[in-house]
């Protein structure tokens, strides 16, 4: 898969995705990703990228000039045009259901805002999805880019590795996990439910299948109604 980003901050992706699954997914060649940096494509001689809001308000909104110079230059190298992805709090929230049908892409761009937000005619002409990572203010795409990156990278098959398959974990059943537990069977007095330790599989089973339910009512009762959001 191949992810282009269009950002005023490439260097905030420095670190975050070179540690771990990622980092491997980029040196096995499964993630092709490439940063761009937004301002390059500003033609004026203060480079500038924001103007002040028309109607008035505060702050300074991105402009549809340079975004779409940046997208298109962008896309003609590579193959194919890429699912186009706004990060924005207008956007549809993010969950594991839009995380594996992002999965399935060959290629996405993800396009950072900063400031106000970017020109309403940038995102009717040239987004395919916005989308949400919650329902909170951050200082920018980036971050929000950097958590979906992260999401649908582990659903690139042989990301996670020969061992685990995303397909066994939290949200697949529409349920949260189980509590996990590891050596020393006791500390401080403080001791693992007594049913892990048996060796009765049957009874392991229906216990972590108790757990799954029981933690999901009391935590996320809306995840039980009718599957999703
Ligand atoms: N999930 N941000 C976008 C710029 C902006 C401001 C206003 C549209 C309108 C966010 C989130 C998020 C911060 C990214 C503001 N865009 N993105 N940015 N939550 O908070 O995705």
């Amino acid at each position: 898969m191949r992810i282009d980003v269009l950002t005023l901050f490439p260097e905030a992706f420095a670190g975050p995705l070179d540690v771990s699954i990622i980092k491997r997914a980029r040196e096995d060649g499964l993630l092709d990703l490439l940063l761009h940096d937004v301002r390059a494509f500003a033609t004026d001689k203060h480079r500038s990228v924001d103007d002040y809001p028309f109607g008035g308000g505060q702050g300074m909104v991105m402009r549809v000039d340079v975004l779409d110079r940046a997208l298109s230059d962008v896309q003609e190298h590579g193959s194919g045009r890429g699912l186009v992805v706004y990060l924005s709090p207008q956007g549809e929230v993010l969950n594991d259901r839009l995380v594996r049908e992002l999965a399935r892409k060959d290629r996405l761009v993800l396009v950072c805002g900063r400031y106000e937000g970017v020109d309403e005619r940038f995102v009717k002409h040239c987004v395919d999805r916005e989308v949400s990572i919650g329902d909170y203010i951050l200082t920018g795409g980036e971050l929000p880019a950097m958590v979906l990156i992260d999401a649908v990278a582990r659903h690139i098959p042989g990301a996670l590795g020969d061992e685990a398959s995303p397909e066994e974990e939290s949200f697949v059943g529409g349920l949260l996990e189980h509590p996990q537990y590891t050596r020393p069977a006791e500390y401080k007095g403080w001791t693992v439910p007594e049913v892990l330790l048996s060796g009765h599989h049957a009874n392991i089973e229906k216990w972590k299948a108790e757990q799954r339910l029981e933690r999901t009512k009391a935590r996320r009762p809306d995840l039980l109604n009718g599957r999703e959001d």
